[in-house]
């Protein structure tokens, strides 16, 4: 059978690795391990006997990656995704040309085995669109003789960064294509500290980036073809990055993601949230940020195998989900008895130095989570129109309730701070009613949360 190397893998063993792409008979593609050199874009015969080059293969390498489009073309179709819930489906019908049309890319590259790297938020709504991404590649790949070839890694922070994309190349170097490797960013990214990551991955990946968090001015990644973002189409971060992955990958596969979908409304406390995927949303959150826990030390990433392996295991599952919810139940009371309030007209404003109730033996929950836990739990003792600041090293967390960021928005609050304290700021960034400030200096932490609950004051003594 003919086929052409679309990909090599380099590594140190004998056996060189291959993706072969099939050129007749029924498509798909083969992972070869054999003692012999081929180069990426050289054409083979092989099958049952061994695998050898072939000279005269009367077809050209840009034919080969046209027939991976033409796959592509072929399986991404149908109509918009629906979940049910008009005002979701309306964004989604919105945004469906440019969801399959990202979908054609990443389906063509799954024809290639070009290589894929996925980075996904460690959160509810990041791992959950990833653990989406999985099934549904899983499922196409099985139903179309695929050898995927995707690298996971987990993104702790809230930018794409210039080491990150240095990381990256390192990874796409490892290997030798007929087409460019596949970045795809979930969940993370939308901000100017994300500039020079881009810089450094555009000419070097192909990149479909699917973020809700709100437009940046000078954010460079808006102008990709396959950025994707609620807000480019009249939405909001309530359609979370983790549901917008899943429409994107019901172009191509009719896996039951609803579940991850569920557990990324709740996690990221969308407006659009069931109690779908409530107990997946916990475990999902504390999998991903309590690491060690699980695995113990050393351990930084996790994939969607491994996640796997723990949610197909109930009696696991069930004893992590419990003790996540213990550790949880530890730090909010942790947290209630040393807050300090700051009433402001009809509201009030929370402050808490996080490092007073986080424990010592578990990183669960972390900051970002905890925070909105404690606004909750706030808001369940009857504190109206309640703002939070968390301030956890270098960072200063702002959680609002969701009746008082109709009217306050943290964006703004965000904004005025640095343009009050430009020197004291590093970034900063969120969503109306979640959102954070980084400063150069944690040293200056206390001050600085006093000068914001000084910005916040006012804005709520103005309602009424
Ligand atoms: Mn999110």
């Amino acid at each position: 059978m003919l086929g052409i190397v679309s990909c090599t893998k380099h590594g140190i063993s004998k056996d060189r690795r291959y993706f072969v792409m099939r050129m007749e008979g029924e498509a798909g593609t083969d992972f070869i391990e054999v003692r012999a050199e081929f180069k990426a874009g050289e054409f083979v015969q092989y099958g049952s006997a061994e695998i050898k080059a072939e000279d005269k293969p009367g077809v050209t390498v840009q034919e080969a990656i046209d027939r991976a489009e033409g796959l592509a073309r072929q399986y991404v179709k149908g109509d918009a995704y629906r979940t049910g819930n008009d005002e979701v489906d309306a964004l989604t019908g919105k945004m469906w040309n440019r969801l399959q049309d990202a979908a054609r890319l990443l389906v063509r590259k799954l024809e290639l085995s070009a290589p894929i790297i996925v980075r996904f938020h460690n959160d509810a709504d990041g791992s959950g669109g990833a653990y989406s991404l999985y099934l549904s590649v899983k499922d196409f790949a099985s139903g179309n003789s695929l050898k995927p070839n995707l690298v996971w890694l987990m993104q702790r922070g809230v930018s794409y960064t210039a080491t990150d994309s240095e990381n990256d190349a390192l990874i796409a170097n490892g290997y030798s294509c007929i087409d460019k490797p596949l970045l795809m960013l979930i969940d993370f990214g939308t901000n100017l500290e994300s500039n020079p990551g881009l810089k450094g991955a555009r000419d070097r990946f192909d990149i479909i980036w699917l973020d809700h968090h709100p437009l940046v001015k000078g954010f460079a990644g808006e102008a990709l073809e396959h950025y994707i973002n609620t807000w480019q189409f009249g939405g909001d971060s309530n359609y979370t990055a983790g549901l917008l992955t899943s429409a994107l990958c019901k172009g191509f596969s009719h896996a039951d993601t609803s579940e991850f979908e569920g557990a990324s409304l709740i996690g990221d406390y969308s407006k659009y949230a069931t109690a779908k995927g409530q107990d997946m949303s916990a475990l999902l959150d504390f999998i991903t940020s309590d690491l060690q826990a699980i695995y113990g030390p050393g351990k930084s990433n996790i994939t969607p195998q491994e996640i796997e392996s723990i949610i197909g295991d109930k009696d696991r599952s069930t004893e992590l989900l419990e003790y996540a919810n213990i550790k949880l139940e530890e730090a909010i009371d942790r947290g209630l008895k040393s807050i300090k309030r700051y009433s402001a007209g009809s509201g009030c404003i929370a402050l808490l130095d996080f490092e007073n109730a986080r424990s010592e033996d578990s990183k669960y929950p972390l900051p970002g989570r905890f925070a909105s836990k404690l606004l909750d739990r706030l808001g369940e003792s009857g504190m109206k129109n309640a703002v939070l600041v968390v301030r956890v090293g270098s960072y200063l967390l702002m959680r609002a309730d969701r009746e008082l960021c109709r009217r306050v928005s943290l964006l703004e609050v965000i904004e005025e701070m640095k343009s009050r304290y430009p020197d004291e700021i590093s970034g900063g960034g969120g969503h109306r009613c979640a959102g954070s400030i980084k400063l150069w200096n944690k040293d200056a932490g206390k001050e600085m949360a006093n000068r914001l609950i000084g910005v916040i004051k006012p804005r709520l003594e103005a309602l009424e």
